[in-house]
């Protein structure tokens, strides 16, 4: 990305904090190996829709050689980067977020999860190193995914709901409907931390599918809405993963758990880089309240919509939009 001028930073959004953002100390962290996780994972869900996982399970070495990965394409001069582009929405996509006139401080390889799926952007991308770069991608996709279904089973067990893989089940069709997103902030020295203004390198959003799986280098930016609508800085941690419900699983809940707003700030002196897993049920799954969770006499929230339906709809809105008010009751 070219470093620009403040003068060049006007499309840009600012937030301004007259103090300096605290960190979020009191983060739900939940221990995969306690015995307690999945009641642990309920209560954060519904109190944050977010939580830390630590205990993963996933190789330390699949993640840092990803990452490696990642920066390699990041560096490459830009004229290569973008022939990876434009995002549409799968390819590299560089301060552009969707199709509607967002933007952010941010570039961006976003890619289809499923190996079917290979466009030609997909291969331009992978062009410099193929087999490094694919591979190391496949490998964490794996091992993600794996975990993820994992989480979604501790998750109905914590809820109290048979079977256990009725929310997995989604995530592990062959037809799910998962996308994989590695996010680079460049820095931005024009900035200086002291100025009290904060370059918003992710415009603030709630994911639109079930859950979303979160890994970041050292550096902090990513900040949650917490119920009382503050915001809080996460402390970043490269060992471990953040779990965010996301829209769908609202839904399928009643409301029961809350699909986290969240952004990502940029840093005037650190370079970012995350990787998400979004998971996602196949095009034509029915999105409803699941019936064992309705208590008796319980209505749903929501309309029923399908998957496909609402991901028109969300292609349709704003990063910041409240997509869910069009399918309330
Ligand atoms: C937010 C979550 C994921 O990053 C994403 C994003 C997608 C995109 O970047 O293409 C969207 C955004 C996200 C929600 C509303 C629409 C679609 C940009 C946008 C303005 C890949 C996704 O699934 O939804």
């Amino acid at each position: 990305m070219v470093v620009l001028s403040q003068r060049g930073l006007d499309q840009f959004s600012f937030i301004n904090t007259y103090k300096p953002m605290s960190l979020f100390t009191q983060i739900p962290v939940v221990d995969f190996a306690d015995p307690d996780a999945k009641t642990r994972m309920v209560r954060a869900c519904e109190e944050y829709g977010f939580f830390k996982l630590v205990n993963h399970g996933v190789s330390l070495d699949f993640i840092t050689n990803l990452e490696t990965q990642a920066l390699n394409f990041f560096n490459l001069p830009q004229s290569e980067k973008d022939k990876a582009g434009p995002p549409d929405p799968f390819g590299y996509g560089n301060k552009r977020i969707g199709p509607n006139g967002d933007v952010g401080w941010i570039e961006y390889l976003l890619l289809n999860t499923n190996p079917q799926v290979i466009s030609e952007k997909s291969l331009a991308v992978f062009h410099e190193s193929p087999h490094n770069f694919c591979s190391a991608v496949e490998d964490y996709i794996l091992a993600v995914k794996r975990m993820a279904f994992e989480v979604l089973e501790s998750m109905a067990d914590g809820l109290g709901i048979e079977p256990r893989n009725v929310l997995s089940r989604m995530l592990r069709d062959e037809k799910s409907d998962s996308c994989f997103r590695v996010n680079h902030y460049p820095p931005c020295p024009e900035l200086q931390a002291s100025s009290g203004k904060n370059l918003v390198g992710f415009g603030e959003h709630t994911d639109p599918q079930i859950i979303s799986v979160l890994r970041s280098n050292n550096t902090t930016g990513l900040q949650i809405c917490t119920r009382d609508e503050t915001w809080v800085s996460v402390p970043p941690d490269q060992t471990s993963f953040f779990i965010n419900v996301g829209d769908a699983l609202q839904v399928m809940t009643n409301g029961r758990f809350r699909s986290v707003k969240h952004r990502v700030l940029a840093d005037p002196a650190k370079s970012r880089v995350s990787m998400i897993y979004f998971g996602g049920p196949p095009l034509s799954e029915k999105i409803a309240p699941l019936p064992t969770l309705l208590e008796e006499g319980e209505g749903s929230l929501y309309k029923e919509f399908t998957w496909s339906e609402y991901k028109i709809s969300a292609y349709k809105s704003r990063l910041a939009d409240y997509r869910l008010g069009q399918f309330e009751n």
